[in-house]
């Protein structure tokens, strides 16, 4: 029976000396399988960083040896001792002394272990062993992402009087707050306490709940309750009003907190305090409705945002807080009001921060790809559901809880089957229990399933009535097709479902800032085609009225070991690079959505650029600036261009660069950017200035490298006073869907990946009309092909066919003969590189190529001249 007292005449005098709590993220030795050294590592750790990116195939996964000594004294006398761990990837056994004190699976939630019964006053021994092998029976199976071993968040003590706010709740806090009525002006608080009794006697406390919203206290209620001994989890309810017309609503806009603090005192003269706990909560409710879309607090708001992979560049996934407070600045600066916090639940640090800078979330457990038919598996999923949405459950900021990503994108048996039958039924019986599961716990937020491109897998499976709300990860104009399939794509889904609410869930194209195009091509990697990619979809996701809202994929480049792209092991879809650097979809997005005034040009970091120059001297080449003024006044090098409309973000026009300086201007009304862009332009016809050149075969690319300032221009055909190659043709690798243009072959022992991706096939000649002198000539090459192909799922058949090929030829430099068959001279998938200086008379720099074996081929030339 529950009822409330109203005891302000009970007057609480003791000073509170509740809870102990620090991390110990310092001075740890770890021992890892793979290397047996003992090494002093702080946390948060993972052993990961390195080989995430290293040219092995693969990275350790298996175990770590994570051991740290902690000294306790007096304080633990009488006292429970815990060790909070906020995330290991992903199974792991805690010893304390020598004896086992508990164990947790999973890689993405906190657990709490009881220490209490190993440890002593003095010294002591933790041990965490720590295991990132797959297991067949723990989310995720497979994924495109890395998935770093080790204890990646931090470690926290936390000592405690034998009753305190639980700490036996799936890791979580041990209060939930809910605000199940919101009227005009006022709104209720209910706030569940879980209390432990860790006594042999049944204790008389009093729970007394203040409630601030940050500098006032808005309401307190106190109640005496009566916990039975060697009671765990002892609920309580507390119950209050904010009222009086002070109700603030939680909104992106105006992300009003209010803070729960929670005392468990002892219901005696002393009146101490055995614990404090405080959680911040808000008010607000939303809405997602098949045509309007999304609403917050009854208002309509289109959810824009992206979705975020916790990692940095050399560092994985070990990260503190300030790099997970720099992500949630940056999408908040952009604009943004929502992050799908994917394909895992993430720091609650992040969390606190995006309920008070006011970004909607969505909290997701790590189902990705597909599920294993067994109970263990649906045992842990349903675990981590637990945990998830338990740990998660006061941040105003999640409004949905979501699972089981792209679920049907690798089903292990083929369609048509039996066993794809059963497999379907199942994926379908874990989805909804999932369901119920997340309903049960919380019945406030919505749930989601993200679905791949094929309306028909998730048919199979029976999802489309498990969820509240249906997300596409759509990648019309990249994996597939053309932008336009997209809004066909949406329109067809939509007609079929007219009653499920929907958001893009993800969107994206690799690009590497390091390659531009003048002609950009799906699958290229340059910023050139992902912003022609980018410009579409957010018309279309702007144009869409029944779209709640959408998720860009993803705000950071992220590691991904199996890729072999422009960067290796790196998933190129960040709109900043793994180091934060933005690129341009970010600019176009804060183009949109922020007020403040801005002008920023497209690449306005790629100063030093190459190009030839048609006859007139002029390279004329697309320029962007993105800005929300309505629009610019243009000009270089102080002469006007005009003034360029801006729309939906973007301003755009063809400008004649020249050789050296062009400084560019582009003025609005309030804000103005300038970039210069220092060109090398190689003139219509070689003259005597011509100092070098960097040529690319077999490509429209033009690649930078950002050490050397080094820039490679696209091939041209030989034209008579210039440069070019005669004969061949560019190597484009085939896959289902026609041709790609680069190989995804991984360039080992090198960071030019892009400078060996193309080439040209049955080049005969190489020819720089140059004028007389001394040349140093760089020829580089790399073998394309690769002893073991894999298919990788979530190119979603993209990947190139396996084409098998020997060549062998002698190459002559101005009649010097040098042999060159890459492969036997340095192997596969990497690069040779050969100099030759020259001496070039009258008739200039004549390369040739004569076959041996299979067909001559170049990837990259370039002529210096000494
Ligand atoms: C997806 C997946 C995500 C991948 C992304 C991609 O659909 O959900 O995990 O990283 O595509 O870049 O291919």
């Amino acid at each position: 029976m529950k009822f409330w007292i109203t005891m302000s005449a009970l007057v609480i005098t003791a000073v509170a000396n509740a809870g102990e709590k620090y991390t110990i993220n310092n001075n740890w030795i770890f021992t890892g399988e793979s290397n047996q050294e003992a090494q002093r590592v702080d946390l948060p750790h993972t052993w990961n960083a390195a080989d995430a990116m290293d040219d092995v195939p693969g990275y350790f996964r298996g175990k770590g040896h994570y051991a740290k000594r902690i000294d306790l004294g007096e304080e633990i006398e009488g006292k429970r001792v815990f060790l909070h761990f906020g995330g290991v990837n992903q199974e792991v056994l805690i010893k304390v002394n020598g004896q086992e004190a508990g164990t947790h699976a999973g890689g993405y939630t906190s657990f709490v272990i009881d220490i209490t019964p190993y440890v002593k006053q003095g010294r002591n021994e933790i041990v965490v062993e720590v295991d990132n092998s797959h297991n067949p029976a723990i989310p995720p199976l497979s994924a495109d992402f890395t998935f770093f071993g080790g204890i990646y968040r931090d470690v926290g003590l936390e000592i405690e009087e034998p009753v305190h706010i639980s700490h036996s709740d799936y890791g979580a806090s041990g209060m939930y707050v809910t605000t199940p009525a919101i009227r005009e002006g006022r709104g209720d608080v209910n706030a569940k306490i879980l209390i432990d009794n860790f006594t042999d006697s049944k204790q008389k406390v009093i729970v007394e709940a203040e409630c601030t919203d940050g500098s006032n206290t808005v309401w307190s209620s106190q109640k005496r309750v009566t916990i039975p001994a060697n009671a765990l989890m002892h609920e309580t309810e507390i119950a209050g009003v904010v009222g009086e017309d002070a109700l603030k609503l939680w909104s992106p806009d105006n992300p009003n907190r209010y803070s729960l603090t929670v005392k468990v005192i002892e219901d005696n003269k002393e009146k101490k305090v055995l614990d404090e706990e405080v959680t911040d909560f808000g008010f607000r409710w939303h809405d997602f409705d098949p045509n309007t879309g999304f609403s917050l607090n009854g208002q309509p708001m289109k959810l824009v945002g992206t979705n975020r992979h916790q990692d940095f560049k050399d560092r994985g996934w070990a990260l503190n807080d300030d790099y997970h407070a720099q992500d949630i600045k940056l999408l908040k600066d952009m604009g943004g009001n929502f992050l799908r916090v994917s394909h895992y639940p993430q720091t609650q640090f992040m969390m606190d921060l995006c309920d008070r800078e006011g970004l909607l979330t969505s909290v997701e457990i790590p189902i990705v790809n597909a599920v294993t038919e067994s109970p263990e598996f649906l045992d842990n999923c349903m675990t981590m559901m637990t945990e998830m949405i338990k740990q998660n459950y006061n941040h105003p900021s999640v409004i949905i809880w979501t699972y089981m990503n792209e679920v049907m994108l690798v089903p292990p048996y083929s369609q048509g089957t039996e066993e794809y039958t059963n497999y379907c039924a199942e994926v379908h019986r874990q989805a909804q229990e999932l369901d119920s599961l997340s309903k049960s716990l919380d019945p406030t937020r919505s749930t989601m399933i993200p679905f791949h491109n094929s309306i028909k897998s998730y048919e199979d499976a029976d999802l489309y009535n498990v969820p509240d709300v249906i997300g596409w990860n759509i990648y019309a104009g990249w994996y597939f097709g053309q932008f336009p399939d997209l809004e066909d794509f949406l329109d067809e889904y939509h007609a079929k479902y007219p009653d499920k609410p929907t958001i893009m869930t993800e969107y994206g194209a690799d690009c590497d800032t390091r390659l531009h195009s003048d002609e950009p091509e799906r699958f290229d990697y340059t910023m050139e085609y992902a912003d022609l990619f980018q410009e579409h979809y957010l018309k279309a996701l702007l144009n869409t009225d029944y779209l709640a809202g959408a998720a860009l994929w993803n705000l950071n480049e992220f590691h991904s070991e199996g890729r072999g792209n422009a960067k290796p092991h790196v998933n190129l879809k960040g709109i900043v690079t793994m180091d934060r650097k933005p690129k341009n979809t970010y600019w176009l997005y804060k183009a949109n959505f922020t007020d403040e005034p801005m002008v920023e040009f497209a690449n306005a970091n790629w100063t030093n650029r190459t190009a030839q120059l048609d006859s007139l001297g002029f390279y004329e080449t697309v320029i962007k600036i993105y800005s929300n003024e309505p629009k610019l006044q243009v000009s270089n090098n102080g002469e006007s261009l005009g003034e360029w409309p801006v729309e939906q973000g973007v301003a755009k026009g063809k400008v004649r660069l020249h050789n050296g300086t062009n400084r560019l201007m582009a003025d609005g009304e309030k804000a103005s950017a300038t970039m210069n862009v220092n060109l090398l332009g190689i003139p219509y016809a070689l003259d005597d200035n011509f100092t070098d050149i960097s040529v690319m075969l077999g490509t429209k690319r033009i690649y930078c490298n950002p050490e050397t300032q080094v820039c490679w221009i696209p091939e041209q055909p030989y034209r008579k006073g210039s440069w070019g190659y005669v004969g061949g043709e560019p190597m484009r690798p085939k896959n289902w869907s026609g041709t790609l243009p680069t190989s995804e072959v991984e360039i080992l022992g090198t960071e030019e990946d892009p400078l060996y991706q193309t080439m040209r096939r049955g080049i005969e000649e190489m020819r720089f009309d140059v004028p007389k002198g001394r040349y140093a000539v760089y020829l580089h090459w790399a073998d394309l092909t690769k002893e073991e192909y894999q298919k990788l799922a979530y190119n979603l058949g993209n990947d190139a066919e396996h084409e098998e090929s020997d060549d062998a030829m002698v190459v002559s430099v101005m009649g010097q003969k040098i042999p060159v068959d890459v492969r036997r001279l340095v192997g596969r998938q990497r690069p040779l590189v050969i100099k030759v200086e020259t001496n070039v008379e009258a008739d200039g720099l004549n390369i040739t190529f004569d076959q041996v074996k299979g067909q001559a081929f170049l990837n990259a030339i370039r002529v210096v001249r000494l």
